[in-house]
């Protein structure tokens, strides 16, 4: 094996629960027939079918959508660039799940590998009424949806981690198994603790160590959830709606913290239907509201554990993809490989820091144009020139 080089493990982002990488995606999920697919064509401009009847959705539809930020608006603004990259949230919209999903009602199983292939969760639940709209539980009532969808992905996570525990168990009780056997059985039996007591995955602490170990299994309970509440359009702009306390009673029961966003799918959907922006802020304004999809987009993309920095000049302006706590070498590898592998230092400003004093050079000028090493852990909104050995001995920057 070749002699580690300095700062391999040093250069590592912290260990999060959760997939390596910067493609990560959100996944919404719910029952059938409550407004996912709507969502997801007002969320990413997309035209999956969405229909009334349930099980509409069947083969998972994906798209991206741009990452509202007022700080790219501005790079953007100021270099009057060329190229213009903003960052973008990858999405999911998947088949609805039904009561007894884990054993194979509904659609079955198939839908719960979709979950499985997502990082986060938008958990979309009906709260409008509307009787043309077939409910699969007969009436409208999130907090037992809520409740229904949470139950099977924690039901579908027992019966996979049995199917790995019991094998991991009589290996350990028999006073077999090496080191790592025992430390993975340690954290297998308190997850299972934690789903038998109706808790998810990542309603614990985990230390570095047994995250390593949560990461060869990538749970569905470790998946961060976002709750999105469907409301009629009357409801969502009034903020009132019968089912709100009760959600909330919910939520503070089994999920306490969570985020919760009330958005209403038949405002975004004529929202949607509007040709130009002019038009969509007009109705906005008349109905005295705004959108819920720009706070849902900058909270799905939070959840995944992203952060951007940005580069910027007059050939591009682009936000770049980190995972949280990435160091300068890993996030100079985003760029290119050659970046991170000939890394000297990055050239950093923060984002307010140039938004105050307007130039690179009055950033410089006020002492706060800085350059830092491999050690230096990139904050979400950086503005980063990275030094680079090109490999040939040339010295390269990159704007
Ligand atoms: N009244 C009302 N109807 C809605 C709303 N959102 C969606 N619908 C209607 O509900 C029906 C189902 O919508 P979809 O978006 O296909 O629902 P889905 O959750 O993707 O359904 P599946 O793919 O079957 O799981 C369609 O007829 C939509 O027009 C809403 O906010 N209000
Ligand atoms: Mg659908």
């Amino acid at each position: 094996m070749p002699p580690k080089k300095k700062g391999d493990d040093a250069d590592k982002p912290p260990p999060l629960i959760g997939r390596v990488g910067t493609n990560l995606k959100i996944g919404i999920v719910g029952l059938p027939n409550v407004g996912k697919s709507t969502f997801f064509n007002c969320l990413t401009k997309s035209q999956a079918q969405a229909e009334n009847f349930p099980f509409c959705t069947i083969d998972p539809n994906e798209s991206r959508v741009p990452v509202p930020d007022k700080r790219w608006d501005y790079l953007v603004e100021t270099y009057e660039p060329v190229s213009k990259v903003p960052a973008f949230l990858n999405v999911v919209d998947i088949a609805g799940l039904v009561k007894g999903a884990h054993e194979g009602k509904g659609l079955g199983n198939a839908f719960l590998s979709n979950i499985s292939a997502c990082d986060a969760v938008f958990h979309c639940v009906r709260a409008f009424s509307d009787d043309e709209i077939v409910h699969v539980e007969g009436d409208v009532d999130p907090s037992r949806d809520l409740e229904i969808i949470h139950d099977e992905i924690r039901l579908k996570d027992i019966e996979y981690l049995n199917k790995h525990l019991e094998p991991l168990e009589r290996s350990v009780t028999r006073g077999g198994g090496d080191k790592k056997k025992k430390e993975e059985h340690e954290v297998l039996k308190k997850v299972h603790e934690l789903l038998e007591n109706k808790k998810w995955v990542r309603q614990s602490a985990w230390d570095a160590k047994e995250i390593e170990y949560l990461n060869q299994h990538l749970f569905l309970t470790s998946k961060p959830v976002i709750y999105l509440v469907n409301l009629s359009e009357k409801d969502y702009i009034r903020r009132k709606n019968k089912w709100l306390l009760k959600i909330k009673e919910w939520i503070d029961a089994n999920d306490p913290g969570a985020t919760v966003i009330l958005f209403s799918g038949a405002l975004e959907q004529d929202l949607l239907d509007l040709e130009t922006q002019e038009e969509r802020d007009n109705l906005l304004k008349e109905k005295g509201t705004v959108s819920a999809l720009e706070k849902i987009v900058v909270t799905g993309y939070k959840a995944l554990g992203l952060s951007y920095f940005f580069t910027a000049g007059k050939d591009e302006v682009k936000a770049w993809t980190i995972q949280n706590g990435t160091k300068a070498p890993g996030a100079a590898g985003r760029i290119h490989t050659d970046f991170e592998k000939g890394f000297i230092m990055a050239e950093v400003m923060a984002y307010d820091d140039f938004f105050e004093h307007k130039t690179e050079n009055e950033v410089k000028a006020h002492g706060k144009y800085k350059q830092k090493g491999r050690d230096y852990v990139v904050n979400d909104g950086d503005i980063i020139f990275f030094k680079f050995n090109a490999g040939a001995g040339l010295t390269g920057k990159k704007k």
